[in-house]
């Protein structure tokens, strides 16, 4: 694990692993508009947490439709070792100028403040969009790791812990060279 300091004791972790065995708060999932499942990281949110996910997100279906693109809905967490699960719908990216790094940023963004509004402490990224939808993965790690410090470093809020998981050792490299660089303008040399 490699570790921003993001000041007032919150921290920006980078941790390789499977985001449904990591305790926290809530974990954040790669969604589509029509929260209807699929695979990659939704699929194995959905076989990990058990099929009340699944129920819930029908009733938001039904209430709302589909999910905005850069938007996320909320569920309990089933199974998982968490209290939410925040389906986020990241941008399907094309070639990087029809607003997907917008889209991608809102992804972050809206999450967070949806932690700060259930007031809690901490919550889990995949890396959204860089699977299926074909993100560029040290682009979208960029916009990743730049939103979250500056919401940290913009929120006196509960968020104290932000986890950014990767899926192998490829992009949890890449990432960390990333955090290395991009972290320096916020919080000095990072704590490990
Ligand atoms: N834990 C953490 N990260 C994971 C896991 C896991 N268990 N499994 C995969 N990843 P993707 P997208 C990583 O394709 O690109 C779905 O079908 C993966 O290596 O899951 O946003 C949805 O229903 C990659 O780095 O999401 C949508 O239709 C990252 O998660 C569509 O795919 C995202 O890859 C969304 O595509």
């Amino acid at each position: 694990m490699f570790v921003l300091n993001a000041g007032n004791a919150r921290e920006l972790q980078f941790v390789e692993g499977d985001i449904t065995k990591i305790a926290v708060d809530a974990i954040v999932n790669a969604a589509n508009a029509q929260l209807a499942g699929g695979g990659g990281v939704d699929g194995a949110i959905h076989s990990a947490g058990g099929p009340e996910i699944m129920v819930e997100l029908a009733a938001i279906r039904q209430r709302i439709g589909t999910c905005p693109t850069g938007s996320a809905v909320a569920t309990t967490a089933g199974l998982l070792p968490a209290r939410f699960v925040f389906h986020a719908v990241g941008p399907i990216y094309r070639d990087g100028r029809g607003g997907e790094p917008a889209l991608l940023e809102s992804c972050y963004r809206v999450c967070l403040d949806m932690a700060a509004e259930r007031r809690l402490e901490s919550i889990s990224f995949p890396s959204i969009s860089t699977g299926v939808y074909g993100y560029p993965l040290a682009e979208a790690a960029a916009i990743a790791i730049h939103t979250v410090l500056g919401w940290l470093h913009g929120h006196g809020d509960s968020v104290r812990v932000v986890k950014l998981v990767q899926f192998g050792a490829g992009d949890h490299r890449a990432y960390c060279r990333l955090a290395r660089e991009s972290g320096s303008a916020y919080t000095g040399a990072p704590s490990s």
